[in-house]
């Protein structure tokens, strides 16, 4: 197997991935590189990976809860170098413990969150041991990856007994290199996750949604030639009519490696070579081209081939850019008519991970007359993003540094860091997404607008195609909104949060509200509503009545209708949620009920009221 070190800084260090090489080799194989990093191989970041094919770690897998995390930890804290109980197929005599045995274990679904799967896990915070076994067939010059489609939060992998990799942040991907740890035949996986919330995490300890643990999205394991294609970018040219550019990276690629990239949908086709980083530059015409759109959701399938390895992508092509206080998509002024949606599966409640889940939310949101839709409040699955490609739905992807975190704890930078390259890494060729959001709501300081605008530099370096926002908070002088946080000297398109006639005020406190922003930019209101049980009724004053949420966005679309630079709205929210915050006996019950549709898919009146001012178009301006 290759060892591959990367001293680029630009690439980030989330997953450390452990060689079975010998560790004096590994020393000083990373002797260069130490001077920027503490010595760990750059994960593999893989984009379009579920377009990969791939072996299905899905379904049952063994599952021990182990609440003082034991199984880890010795009695003084001290993580085990490889925890002693591991190796399940030990032979018999070997001196391990029995208490961790996963043949008598309990089974977990995987993907799925443990709350919805167990009542005794239902508020479970802690680590949880999953186990299974898997065959495979090691094959000359292929190199095998474990892929984790999210765990929630901080996860440990071992294969047949050796410590493969570890990864911090509950909604990315990652990927965990086996070659040199799997043999031909039965092998076994070992994966600790651990949903414990801490101050020093992204998202740190309050959040307004269900803290989901486990393995939460697919699992599978991807077989890649020894050289092959991690990642790539490929977007329309903001400058030049139906010119492609962008790039493709090749790991371990030999010098000069030749790239291509065709669409032989429009008989385009390009070649480059790969410099000493791996990088191929790409730029091609390709005159047919039919622009993505929400009208025209038009994907074509994309060919990648590096040496040995090819990938076959569907991509879709737009530009989104601002000129003054408008978007543009394709060239042309757009209003976001859209609605904010958290990854909370309809119907059964928990963590949303399938496609069927992602084609009832996003179908929702369609009926709704949204042509845009914010996914709050983290990266959501790729198969959402799917959908949105197909379905013609633009996307706000945001990354979770939501309310306060420890803006000056170095540490937690690095943490919000490895989330947004992971989600941008791995999320760059969807059409959709036209809006990385940096953060949710957060307090107004110097430490704060520091960090987020380090992350805005960091993911216009990434990404120079979309535009970056945040969700901000909004002052108030008598009855005046002011949107004048520093914050927004950092971003291309301000959203912003904003709750008359819940947290304030009554909903006809709108009618007479005025808005002074500070900014020439486009604003979004990401975030206004309020909270309804499904089916109960009452008069407009009568709070968690349908008719009182209806009564505030009756109120909210004239208001927001007179701030000159809307651009669009993404109200809160689709659908009900689970969240530890909201306890209400016999109305909440630990959901935030702000869903214009309940968590079993019941319409609520704001949700129709919406609906006929988006298909009439009385909200923003007409495009
Ligand atoms: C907010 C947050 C969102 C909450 C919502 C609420 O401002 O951004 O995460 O769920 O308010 O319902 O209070």
């Amino acid at each position: 197997m290759k060892l591959h070190f990367y001293c680029n800084p630009a690439r980030r260090f989330g997953c450390t991935v452990f060689s079975a090489a010998p560790i004096a080799v590994c020393v000083l194989l990373l002797a260069p590189c130490a001077a920027w990093s503490a010595a760990a191989p750059a994960p593999i970041i893989l984009t379009g990976a579920d377009r990969r094919p791939s072996i299905s770690l899905n379904g049952e897998w063994s599952s021990i809860v182990d609440p003082y995390f034991a199984g880890l930890f010795s009695f003084h804290h001290q993580e085990k170098a490889n925890g002693w109980f591991l190796n399940q197929k030990a032979k018999p005599g070997d001196p391990f413990p029995t208490e961790y045995d996963f043949s008598k274990a309990t089974k977990l679904k995987v993907p799925g969150d443990w709350n919805t799967q167990r009542d005794n896990l239902f508020f479970y915070e802690g680590p949880i041991w999953y186990q299974r076994d898997f065959t495979y067939q090691p094959k000359e010059h292929a190199r095998l990856f474990l892929h984790v489609g999210a765990a929630n939060y901080r996860s440990w992998f071992w294969v047949n007994g050796k410590k493969v990799c570890e990864h911090e942040g509950g909604y990315t991907s990652f990927n965990c290199e086996l070659t040199s740890v799997v043999h031909a035949g039965d092998n076994f996986v070992v994966a600790a996750v651990d949903n414990t919330r801490h101050e020093d995490n992204v998202p740190t300890l309050e959040t307004d949604w269900w803290n989901y643990g486990g393995l939460t999205r697919e699992v599978s394991l991807i077989v890649l030639p020894d050289s092959f294609v991690d990642q790539y970018d490929l977007h329309l040219s903001r400058g030049e009519a139906s010119v492609i550019e962008g790039w493709v990276h090749v790991e371990d690629a030999p010098p000069g490696a030749k790239v291509e990239v065709e669409i032989p949908e429009l008989g385009a086709k390009t070649s480059a070579a790969a410099g000493d980083d791996g990088r191929a530059a790409v730029r091609f015409s390709a005159p047919a081209l039919e622009r993505w759109s929400p009208e025209t959701p038009k994907l074509y399938k994309v060919e990648i081939r590096a040496g040995n390895d090819s990938i076959e992508d569907l991509i879709g092509f737009r530009t989104v850019e601002t000129r003054g206080t408008e978007i543009l998509l394709n060239g042309k002024p757009i209003f976001l008519r859209g609605v904010s949606i958290h990854a909370e599966a309809p119907y059964r409640t928990g963590r949303a991970y399938s496609d069927k889940d992602a084609e009832t939310l996003l179908t929702w949101a369609k009926e709704l007359g949204c042509n845009f839709v914010r996914l709050a409040h983290y990266p959501h699955d790729e198969t959402m993003l799917r959908a949105a490609d197909r379905m013609g739905l633009l996307v706000w992807s945001e990354n979770p540094v939501y309310w306060a975190l420890e803006f000056d704890n170095p540490k937690v930078l690095a943490k919000a860091e490895q989330q947004l390259d992971e989600e941008i890494g791995t999320l760059r060729n969807h059409a959709a997404i036209i809006l990385w959001s940096m953060a949710n709501e957060t307090p107004n300081n110097p430490a704060r607008t520091q960090f987020i605008g380090t992350l805005a530099t960091r993911a216009r370096s990434l990404d120079s195609s979309r535009l970056i926002t945040a969700a901000l908070l909004v002052r108030a002088e008598g009855n005046t909104k002011i949107i004048d946080d520093p914050l927004g000297q950092a971003l291309d398109v301000i959203g912003f949060n904003e709750y008359i006639g819940w947290y304030e005020g009554h909903p006809d406190t709108a009618d007479t509200t005025q808005w002074r922003i500070e900014y020439e930019k486009p604003l979004i209101v990401s975030e206004f509503g309020g909270g309804a049980k499904a089916g109960l009724h009452g008069s407009d004053n009568e709070r968690w009545t349908e008719e009182y949420q209806s009564n505030i966005y009756r109120h909210q679309l004239p208001m927001l209708n007179k701030i000159p630079q809307l651009r669009g709205m993404s109200p809160w929210c689709l659908m009900d949620f689970r969240s530890p915050n909201r306890p209400l006996t016999g109305i909440q019950d630990y959901f935030n009920r702000k869903g214009l549709i309940s968590d079993q898919g019941r319409k609520k009146l704001a949700f129709y009221l919406l609906q006929k001012a988006y298909q009439d178009r009385t909200v923003g301006k007409p495009e």
